[in-house]
C-alpha cells in the first residue's frame, strides 16, 4: 500500500478539532443557502475565506464560519456534516470542541449545545464506526463570566449525557485574555477532562525580544491539564524556551499537534522545523490533529501523510501514533479497548508488524 493510501486507510483518532473552524466549503455553502434562500452569490461570499496570512488573520476567518452557524439547525447541520467527513477519512474516534454561543432571539448556548447531541445522537445511527465525544470550549477572549457560564454549562451537560460531553477546551485567540486557572479546577473537580492550548505564540518583551509566554506557559504545566494543544512556542531550538522544554517532558503531557494549522499561521516557519520532530524523538507522548480542517483545507490523513514524508516515519511508526492516541483520548476504558481492536485488527489484515 503507498502511503497515501496507507493514511487514508488508518482507523485515526482525531483529538483537536474545532466545530467551526471544521466546516466544508460544501457544508459552509449549504449553510449559506440555508440563511439566504433567495441568494446566488455564495461562492464568492465564502471565497474570502482562504486569504489569511497569520494567526490573527485566521481567527477573522472563524467570524465567516460563526455567521453562518447561528441558530440550532445550522448547529445541527455543521455537526453533521463533519461528522460525516471525519467518518469518511476512516476517524474511528472524534472528540469535537466548540464554544456555545447564544444569538439574541435565535439561539442560546444550551440549545448550541443540544444542537451538536442531537446531530450526534443521529450519528450514532447513521454513522456507527466513528464513537463521538465533545468538549466544551472557552474561549479565552470572552473574558471571565463567559467562561464561568461555559463550564457550568458543561458541568450541567456532563451529569446529563457523559457518554458524550467529557471535558474542557481553552481556547480562543492567544494574542488576548487569561487561563482561568482556578475554573477549570472547579471543572476538573466535576469529573471532567481539560485540554488546554498553551504556548501558541511568543510574548513581545521589546521591539527587540520575543520570548514564548514563559508565566502562563508554567501556570499551564503546573495546573497539569490532561493533554495540551500546539506548544508551538516550547521549542528546544528557540531562544528562551529550553527550560520550557524540558518542563513539558517532565511533565509527561501528551501534545496535540496540528502541522498544517501551525505552517498556515506561520506560528512554525517550515513542517521540517516543527516541533513534532523534538517531541517525537524525545519519545514524548503525542498525537495528532486537523485543528480547523475547513480553514487549513486538511484532513487527518493528509496531517498523518506530512509527518511521515517529513520525518520518515515507517509504517509501523505511524501505526503506532493511532495505537497510542487512545490512552490519550477522554473515552472509557472500554471504549478504549474496543478502539484497540479495530487499529490491531488493521495490523494484521495489512501485515504491519509494529
Ligand atoms: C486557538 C482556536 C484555534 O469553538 O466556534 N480556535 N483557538 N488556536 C487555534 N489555532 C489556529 N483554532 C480554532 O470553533 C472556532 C473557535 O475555535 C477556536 C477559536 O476560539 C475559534 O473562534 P468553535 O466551534
Amino acid at each position: 500500500m503507498d502511503l497515501e493510501n496507507l493514511c487514508q486507510a488508518l482507523p485515526k483518532l482525531e483529538l483537536h478539532a474545532h466545530l467551526n473552524g471544521s466546516l466544508s466549503m460544501d457544508t459552509l455553502k449549504k449553510l449559506y443557502k440555508m440563511q439566504n434562500p433567495n441568494s446566488k452569490s455564495s461562492e464568492d461570499t465564502l471565497m474570502s475565506i482562504k486569504n489569511f496570512s497569520s494567526l490573527g488573520e485566521c481567527f477573522k476567518v472563524f467570524n465567516i464560519a460563526h455567521s453562518l452557524t447561528t441558530t440550532p439547525e445550522a448547529v445541527f447541520h455543521s455537526t453533521y456534516d463533519t461528522v460525516k467527513e471525519f467518518k469518511e477519512d476512516n476517524v474511528i474516534y472524534l472528540e469535537l470542541r466548540s464554544t456555545p454561543r447564544a444569538i439574541e432571539g435565535k439561539m442560546t448556548k444550551q440549545e448550541y449545545v443540544e444542537a451538536i447531541i442531537k446531530a450526534f445522537e443521529i450519528c450514532k445511527t447513521d454513522f456507527p464506526s466513528i464513537l463521538l465525544k465533545l468538549l466544551i470550549s472557552i474561549n479565552r477572549k470572552q473574558g471571565y463570566k463567559a467562561a464561568q457560564d461555559n463550564i457550568e454549562l458543561a458541568i450541567n451537560f456532563f451529569k446529563k449525557y457523559p457518554q458524550y460531553i467529557v471535558g474542557l477546551d481553552l481556547s480562543g485567540d492567544p494574542m488576548t485574555g487569561s487561563t482561568f486557572l482556578e475554573l477549570l479546577r472547579k471543572a476538573r473537580l466535576a469529573g471532567l477532562k481539560i485540554a488546554a492550548h498553551c504556548a501558541e505564540i511568543y510574548q513581545m518583551l521589546s521591539h527587540l525580544s520575543h520570548v514564548p509566554n514563559e508565566t502562563e506557559t508554567i501556570d499551564i504545566l503546573k495546573f497539569k491539564p490532561d493533554r495540551l494543544g500546539h506548544c508551538t512556542c516550547i521549542h528546544p531550538t528557540l531562544q528562551g524556551s529550553s527550560k520550557l522544554f524540558n518542563l513539558l517532558l517532565d511533565s509527561k503531557i501528551p501534545v496535540e499537534l496540528c502541522l498544517t494549522s501551525n505552517i498556515q499561521c506561520k506560528t512554525v516557519s517550515t513542517y521540517e522545523s516543527h516541533q513534532f520532530k523534538y517531541l517525537f524523538e524525545a519519545g514524548h507522548p503525542i498525537c495528532l490533529g486537523t485543528d480547523d480542517k475547513g480553514v487549513f483545507h486538511t484532513s487527518l490523513s493528509h496531517e498523518y501523510k506530512i509527518a511521515s514524508s517529513t520525518f520518515g516515519l515507517k509504517q509501523e511508526q505511524l501505526l503506532k501514533l493511532c495505537l497510542s492516541s487512545v490512552e490519550y483520548t477522554f473515552a472509557t476504558l472500554e471504549e478504549k479497548q474496543a478502539l484497540l481492536y479495530e487499529i490491531e485488527k488493521f495490523s494484521k489484515e495489512c501485515n504491519i508488524t509494529y
